[in-house]
């Protein structure tokens, strides 16, 4: 399978955009700057998601523009110049005509023109939005391109605004192509979790289990794990972000893993915890069996009106409840306990929720109103340091009235994880 987002798409993203903007407005959009490793090696490029969401031009050094006065709509964008040095170390670079047929942009220039471009459109009047707050933008670029602006104008104030509210308001609701990727993702995550059920065993190392998920990806055409996959065996799985994956999985312990593929710039986040002899003990049975109750309860209330502050509060007081059962907490605890420091904390230290699209940890705020099409994840846990283990799942689910459970294909049932 190959599904890939044709121009339509990006074509309509800035027809969505151009309505929000304000007349005489010039937005910026910049390309992800390139990581350096070390001397001229470089990490792997992944272009700004907005970029992408607005042209779908995922080659470096890609800068769009957009124009918007009151009796017209114009886009530029600006690639490579393409020359016999970079096709003999790096390949292949975007022609003109190429880069129009990916984005629908007819403007397309080399990045030369640039500056001349922008003097031309714009006047002392014009407001001028780019994001803000990407930390994953061409710094580099921008702070040349700002000097030779305020350069170019001298005195002159530039009258900047944040382009990041607008593309996070259209970001947040995805199309029914996007939900496809998404789909394609979680689908091949999920296979991949299906394979390390069938491999793990006592005596397998962590790193392992992130070579086979590895395998599983890039054979199915994945380019790229959508975050750095957790692989944490024993009382790593306390460890929150734990990445390092180089210990051994004992028998008795479980393995926590929280990973996903990016399928065409589109993220899955799953978490599963598994026992790694394939037998739970009764005491991690109990507290697998809470988690998992918690998290088909709080998947139910992904529904239009509802946000991730309230969802947090409802999946609080579950956990409580469940920390009470299981003699974590006792009545006492928290009645007497501080109201910034929960007594549930202890065992549940993160919240339940956070929007995933192009990013993992998607654009989108504790407060944003969920409407359908958006995408969140669930992921509740408990994590009992002084017993050596802890406990999550993540399912990724689609806000609706009767919200869809995309990993809902994927096991997560006692019966069907264990041996
Ligand atoms: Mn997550």
């Amino acid at each position: 399978m190959n599904l890939t987002l044709n121009k339509d798409f990006f074509i309509r993203n800035r027809k969505k955009l151009f309505l929000l903007l304000p007349n005489n407005s010039i937005s910026i959009l910049f390309p992800a700057e390139e990581f350096s490793r070390n001397a001229d090696t470089l990490y792997k490029y992944r272009q700004n998601s907005d970029l992408f969401y607005f042209s779908g031009l995922k080659q470096e050094k890609t800068i769009i523009l957009l124009h918007k006065t009151e009796n017209q709509e114009q886009e530029y964008a600006f690639i490579i110049e393409p020359n016999e040095k970079m096709l003999i170390w790096t390949g292949h670079k975007y022609s003109i005509d190429e880069a129009k047929d990916i984005s629908g942009i007819k403007n397309i220039f080399y990045l030369t023109e640039f500056e001349k471009v922008f003097q031309e459109i714009y006047n002392p009047d014009s407001l001028v939005y780019y994001s803000m707050s990407s930390n994953v933008r061409g710094l580099i670029y921008e702070n040349k391109i700002v000097a030779a602006w305020k350069e170019s104008l001298k005195n002159e104030e530039i009258q900047y605004r944040d382009l990041d509210t607008f593309s996070m308001q259209l970001r947040l609701q995805k199309e029914k192509e996007e939900i496809d990727l998404m789909q394609i993702a979680i689908d091949i995550t999920g296979e991949a979790f299906e394979q390390i059920l069938k491999f793990l065993s006592p005596g397998i190392y962590e790193y392992e289990v992130e070579a086979e998920i590895s395998r599983w990806f890039i054979k199915n055409g994945v380019e790229a794990h959508a975050y750095s996959p957790i692989i944490a065996s024993g009382k790593n799985n306390c460890v929150l972000h734990y990445e390092t994956n180089r210990n051994l999985c004992k028998n008795g312990d479980l393995l926590l893993m929280d990973f996903g593929a990016e399928y065409n710039y589109y993220a899955a986040d799953l978490t599963r915890t598994i026992p790694i002899s394939g037998k739970f003990s009764n005491r991690q049975k109990q507290v697998y069996s809470s988690v998992l109750k918690v998290l088909k309860e709080m998947k139910t209330k992904f529904v239009p009106g509802n946000t991730i502050r309230e969802l947090n509060k409802e999946c609080e007081l579950l956990i409580q409840e469940e920390l009470l059962k299981l003699d974590l907490l006792t009545e006492a605890d928290i009645k007497n306990q501080e109201d910034d420091k929960p007594a549930f904390k202890k065992y549940f230290m993160h919240g339940l929720s956070h929007f995933i699209g192009l990013d993992v940890h998607d654009v989108g705020k504790k407060d944003t109103v969920l409407l359908p099409g958006m995408v969140l994840s669930c992921e509740p846990g408990i994590y009992i340091a002084e017993e050596g283990f802890g406990i999550r799942l993540e399912n990724d689910i689609l806000v609706a009235e009767n919200p869809i459970d995309l990993c809902s294909n994927i096991p997560i049932e006692i019966s069907d994880i264990c041996k």
